[in-house]
């Protein structure tokens, strides 16, 4: 009998000693897309068009065309999104190692802190608290910050733009280059419909997630959901992006696997 390592894998997968969790937002036509400045470009939202369903356009199949941003929904982004990240090597969707799609998860329960303010920011000493419980962070983590702000099923709630721009919580600007320098995190996710603060524009740097974690060759994750269902340390998160030649993103399907 095989009982390497993948056959005990297999194994607990089959008799539910390990479960899957999908943390990914279903896609369709209202999925909430970040919104910029209107002198930025746009995203575009998700779109299906039916090509054929079981009639004379194709009598026995259904398909659709699909259109999107890159940055649509649960999504990952490369490093090469950001100016600071652009002249690593492996960057893109395409040519990051597709080693790193499967890494540890940390998860950061923030969500009574985040329910109390829509502009809370996970700060180091957060961070510290929670080490002293779990465990140092390892490196190659991810550290996910569950605010269940993913219960917020409208996009109008969910973007939650006010005149002086979007309140979502996020990293604080001190957190991410320790997470980044120190802890040699793989990447950050959040539960938002991007890694940053809502009002992460008027940080110093702006958009401290995106300049920094990209800035160090790191990765983000956007749009998750169900983190409630994981545990502070364990789970270990799939996330492969779509391999679009020189892209800086895609919607994903986040998985992650929690022993129990
Ligand atoms: C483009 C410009 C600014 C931001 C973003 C995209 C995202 O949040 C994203 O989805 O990567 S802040
Ligand atoms: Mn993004």
């Amino acid at each position: 009998m095989d009982d390497g390592i993948l056959a005990r894998l297999a194994g607990a997968l089959i008799s539910g000693e390990i479960r899957v969790i999908d943390l990914s937002q279903p896609l369709d036509d209202g999925t909430a897309v970040i919104q910029l400045p209107p002198e930025f470009g746009k995203s575009k939202p998700f779109l299906l068009e039916e090509i054929s369903k079981y009639d004379s356009r194709g009598p026995a199949w259904y398909w659709n065309n699909i259109s999107c941003g890159e940055h649509t929904g649960t999504h990952f982004d490369a490093p090469i999104h950001w100016v600071t990240g652009k002249d690593y090597p492996e960057n893109a969707t395409d040519t990051i190692p597709v080693q790193k799609f499967l890494a540890p998860a940390c998860v950061v329960d923030v969500s009574q802190e985040a329910s109390a303010s829509s502009d809370f920011l996970l700060t180091r000493e957060h961070i510290e608290r929670w080490e002293k419980k779990h465990g140092r962070i390892e490196a190659g983590s991810w550290v996910l910050m569950r605010t269940d702000w993913s219960k917020r099923k409208s996009a109008e709630a969910f973007l939650n733009i006010k005149v002086d721009g979007s309140h979502v919580p996020g990293p604080h600007p001190e957190l991410v280059p320790f997470l980044a320098k120190e802890r040699q995190v793989i990447g950050w996710g959040s539960e938002g419909v991007g890694t940053d603060a809502g009002q992460a524009f008027l940080f110093d740097p702006p958009f401290p997630c995106h300049t920094i974690m990209h800035g160090n060759n790191r990765f983000g994750l956007a749009s998750l959901m169900n983190l409630d269902q994981l545990p502070a340390k364990g789970a270990l998160l799939i996330t492969p992006p779509l391999k679009i030649v020189n892209g800086s993103g895609s919607p994903c399907r986040v998985l992650a696997l929690v022993s129990h």
